[in-house]
């Protein structure tokens, strides 16, 4: 059994994609809830351990020191190798996982983060900016790239892997950011596929009331 992880989140997307893996890997952690809005991210502490002020991050004790990981796509990637859960062992079906990780990190995060920081803190005035518009588009042009991944597969790559845990957060909660799935059969049905593990309920249920 090996020692807790300290484990800096917040219930939010980028939050929920590493309670999801923790979940699903079965690893003892201890979770420190922040509170973004009273400014937890800027403390000296937390900045030591995530330079970008951003949760989620975290501290696994079970090295020779302390060893801090922060930015999601990289503590999944470091769970993954930890655990070896959850990444395919051939060379091919991790070099896949990863391309995808990576599109998540340069695309689908960023661009529904952005649309999600509109529709949520924007004035009304701006709500159909030019900017506005474009990221609430670009969040949809992620939809139509996952579709034609997931013609044909269950999964992102095949297996159930990371590749789904980081991009399934920010799926989960598209409807409540006014988008529709209805032109995207494959994703929602991945959407739904991957909302009934009992992991991904969990994870999405730390210290959150049920909303979606
Ligand atoms: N690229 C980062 C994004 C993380 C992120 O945006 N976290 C937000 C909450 S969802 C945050 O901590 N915001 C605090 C701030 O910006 O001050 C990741 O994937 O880990």
């Amino acid at each position: 059994m090996s020692k807790p992880l300290d484990f800096y989140y917040s219930p939010t997307p980028n939050g929920w994609k590493i309670s999801i893996m923790l979940e699903e890997c079965n690893l003892p952690y201890k979770t420190i809830l922040m509170d973004l809005k009273k400014g937890d991210q800027f403390t000296s502490n937390f900045l030591r351990i995530s330079p970008g002020n951003r949760m989620p991050a975290i501290i696994d004790y079970d090295t020779d020191i302390p060893t801090t990981i922060f930015e999601s796509g990289a503590i999944l990637l470091y769970l993954a190798d930890k655990t070896k859960k959850f990444i395919p062992s051939s060379k091919i079906g991790r070099k896949q996982v990863i391309e995808w990780l990576f599109w998540q990190v340069g695309n689908l995060g960023p661009m529904a983060g952005q649309h999600s920081h509109f529709w949520n803190y924007a004035p009304e005035l701006e709500k159909n900016s030019y900017a506005a518009v474009r990221y609430a588009e670009e969040y949809d042009r992620c939809f139509e790239v996952l579709e034609r991944q997931l013609e044909g597969r269950h999964y992102i790559v095949d297996e159930y892997s990371i590749a789904d845990i980081i991009c399934w957060p920010w799926i989960l909660i598209a409807k409540s950011m006014g988008r529709s799935l209805d032109s995207f059969p494959n994703v929602a049905n991945w959407r739904l596929r991957i909302k009934e593990r009992p992991a991904v309920r969990k994870g999405v249920d730390l210290m959150r009331k049920k909303k979606d």
